[in-house]
């Protein structure tokens, strides 16, 4: 049998078979094509037979652990022909509503961004390309971890709007830069040209994988509206296809992987990126210190035009090297998951742990795969927080559990079949279908990380496993909040509400024992506890938890000194190796500015490093005299605020949201999402009716004793409170000038 070996790049349906695009050992771009067809599964109630279908099998699945006689049923259209079963009575219908390319991956365990082998025939070309037509199975190649040499391309256009975001109804595409990985080139001249060169440019590079910051939200439907009215064919994809929306918020473009690098951000959640600039930097990237903003592109244009093409092109070099960094971790998701590259960067937490655990279902637990139907969402109590002794502590050590719900739910067997709905946990049962799919995870992973070991140093092959293992880790990690997601089809809020139950239990048993071998416990959180940093006390806690609740336990950190305010979950510290951690503090939220912030953090770095609280309420009055004086940059006074819904639902005492209507007005495109940047102004009024928008502010027109006093001052009192000073003693500092008296 003649087969193919082929790197898996996308995923199509075609008339009656699925399409494969993939790269072929030899660097051959193909098109391997199965016939297909798709099937569901049907429990059927007493009495209904074979007669469901024309083509029909007997099998066992199982439901929840049980194993039951189903039908598996083939049709064209299976959510049609399930339909009709239910309608008919003849039984219960699982499985039916997966699109046809997904069912053939969860059904043959192909990964997209793995290899594959297929006994397939060359059968002439398709779309251009060499194509084969299947003439038996096809199967994953396992163990084999390098993806091939992929061509890959990134683009950024520049739109020209003048002092407004840019819309495809009226602003005009004026360049667009492109990046292969070793050259750049910016396509300049009329609207027209532009749209056609790219396209052109594209089907000659014939690149594998398209890369972009922002192609899905902005991008690939701006360019292709503007190319509909210009009356461009944008025919980016292979075969001359054009871009068409898809799953998950996701552009498909036919056989190629259109990679978004801004949706990586979602996988680093716990630092705040949203420019290309702040992600490039957070990759370890160099940054050009001057980056225009969006509202100034109109006026660079016209003022200095090789400045903003050197921008752009940048910018498609920033989003290429963004792509090789994080290329081997977003195939590896892809490989868990059976999501093609493209689609599993878009798609939320709970569809990669979805599409994971489907192909878990049907490739080796059996189990049916429920419907997914809109559940009401069920709140249930999340993990444990002390209420923590506010004020300054010296040598604390934290105690963090390694992997604590993912433990949990293995040892004490939490799923669907051992939580009953009333809470009760059922005993000695076969372990379930959450626990081994998670207990699959962790092998693998511990065997990703074994193998990255025995790898030489440097290697590709390293490289990869460590993408690997993270991304396993990742999808182990959100299997919790999984069962606690409403659009789940394995929605199970009762197993969420005994997971954290378990750990509540666990930590609290932790903190009652710390206290008996006296260690005073500071502060704890989740599956975390803050204790004197006693070594020995602490040995003889850690052996306690390992024999007598089988769990491991690491000191995860000691502070040399921690700062608790009143609050649960804000606080801060200065480690043993002498890094500050902030948590929850004015210093690392959003809706804050700049100013603000590193005033704070300053007042914080002072207090714990040097245990000075004179000497931090000295730099807390420093930094009030600047603010009052003028003496700061226009940039760190925005204060910047996400829009959660449209700006007229807001009340009207919500300055960002009076803002975001203001800027509508002058024709911004603002959005819900957007973050919305502005600055108070002086003059009569309340504080929300003096916010502007950041850009149309000058120094002169800044109220800066607001800055002083409701920014700067409010964010170093609820640091300073914390160890006995009164706010009051801050504003006394830096005179308020007879202005205030006066004005
Ligand atoms: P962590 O201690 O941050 O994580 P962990 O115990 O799983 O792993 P590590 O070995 O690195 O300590 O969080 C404790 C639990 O809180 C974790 O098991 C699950 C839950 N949790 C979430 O559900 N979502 C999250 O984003 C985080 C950080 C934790
Ligand atoms: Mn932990
Ligand atoms: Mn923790």
């Amino acid at each position: 049998m003649p087969e193919v070996r082929f790197w898996l790049l996308d995923v199509a349906s075609g008339e009656g078979t699925v399409d494969l695009w993939g790269v072929a050992e030899g660097g051959e771009r193909v098109v391997v094509s199965f016939p297909f067809m798709p099937y569901f599964y049907l429990v059927p109630s007493r009495g209904a037979g074979r007669e469901v279908g024309a083509r029909v099998e007997e099998v066992e699945r199982f439901r929840l652990g049980r194993p039951l006689r189903c039908l598996r049923i083939y049709a064209d259209d299976t959510a049609r022909a399930a339909e009709d079963a239910l309608r008919r009575g003849l039984g219960d219908a699982y499985g039916y509503d997966l699109r046809r390319a997904d069912l053939f991956l969860i059904s043959t365990g192909l990964r997209p961004g793995s290899w594959a082998v297929a006994e397939a025939e060359r059968a002439g070309e398709l779309w251009g390309y060499p194509a084969y037509r299947a003439t038996g199975s096809v199967r994953a190649e396992e163990g084999r971890v390098a993806a091939p040499d992929l061509r890959v391309v990134s683009f950024n256009p520049t739109y020209l709007a003048r002092r407004a975001s840019p819309r495809p109804d009226r602003d005009p595409v004026v360049a667009i830069s492109l990046y292969d990985g070793s050259s750049s080139r910016t396509l300049i001249g009329d609207e027209r040209s532009i749209l056609e060169s790219f396209v052109d440019y594209l089907a000659r590079a014939d690149p594998d994988v398209v890369v972009s910051f922002q192609g899905n939200r902005v991008h690939w439907d701006y360019l292709s509206r503007r190319a509909r009215a210009a009356g461009v064919r944008f025919s980016v994809g292979r075969g001359g296809s054009e871009p068409h929306g898809s799953v998950y918020g996701h552009v498909s473009i036919r056989g190629r992987v259109n990679l978004d690098v801004s949706e990586f951000v979602e996988e680093v959640p716990e630092v705040k990126l949203e420019r290309l600039e702040e992600l490039a930097r957070y990759m370890g990237m160099s940054v050009p210190e001057e980056a225009p903003e969006d509202y100034e592109v109109g006026d660079l244009w016209e003022s200095d035009r090789a400045a903003l093409i050197s921008y752009s092109e940048w910018r498609a070099r920033a989003a290429l090297e963004i792509f090789s960094a994080i290329s081997d971790y977003v195939f590896s998701l892809s490989a868990i998951t059976g999501m093609p590259p493209d689609h599993v960067l878009t798609a939320a937490t709970g569809f990669k742990v979805e599409n994971y655990l489907m192909r878990f279902a049907e490739l080796e637990a059996r189990e049916l795969i429920p419907p997914r139907r809109e559940s009401a969402h069920m709140t249930y109590q999340g993990g444990m927080v002390l209420q923590p002794e506010p004020g300054l502590h010296h040598d604390v050590a934290v105690l963090d559990f390694k992997s604590m719900y993912p433990s949990i739910i293995i040892k004490y067997n939490l799923s669907l079949e051992t939580v009953h709905e009333d809470g009760t946990i059922e005993e000695g049962r076969e372990q379930g279908f959450l626990p081994r799919a998670l207990e699959r995870l962790l092998e693998e992973r511990a065997r990703a990380r074994s193998e990255a070991e025995r790898s030489p140093e440097g290697s590709t092959e390293r490289r990869v496993l460590e993408a690997k293992q993270r991304a396993l880790k990742r999808i182990a990690n959100a299997i919790y909040g999984y069962t606690g997601w409403s659009g789940a089809r394995w929605y199970a809020p009762h197993v969420a509400a005994a997971i954290t139950a378990k750990g509540r239990e666990i930590i609290s048993s932790v903190i009652s024992k710390a206290r008996g071998l006296g260690l005073r416990v500071i502060y704890g959180d989740t599956d975390s506890v803050f204790v004197s940093n006693d070594a020995r006390k602490i040995d003889e806690l850690l052996g306690w938890i390992s024999s007598e609740l089988g769990l491991e336990v690491k000191v995860e950190k000691v502070y040399v000194n921690v700062l608790f305010t009143e609050a649960k979950k804000r606080y801060a510290g200065v480690t043993a190796d002498g890094r500050l951690d902030v948590v929850g503090l004015e210093a690392v939220r959003g809706d804050w500015s700049g100013v603000a912030k590193r005033a704070q953090v300053e007042v914080l770095e002072v207090l714990l490093r040097e245990g000075s609280v004179e000497r931090a309420v000295e730099r807390a009055r420093e930094w009030i005299r600047r603010v009052r004086s003028g003496d700061v940059p226009l940039r760190d006074l925005v204060i910047w605020k996400q829009l959660t819904k449209p700006p007229e639902d807001y009340e009207a005492t919500a300055a960002h949201a009076i803002v975001a209507k203001r800027m509508r007005e002058a024709g911004w495109d603002v959005r819900v999402g957007d973050k919305v940047g502005f600055v108070v102004v002086r003059g009569p009024g309340r504080i929300y009716e003096r916010a502007r928008p950041y850009f149309e502010v000058t120094g002169d027109q800044v109220d800066w004793d607001y800055y002083a006093d409701k920014q700067v001052a409010a964010a170093c009192a609820r640091i300073l409170e914390a160890v006995g000073v009164d706010e009051s003693r801050l504003l006394a500092a830096g005179g308020r000038g007879l202005e205030a008296f006066f004005g």
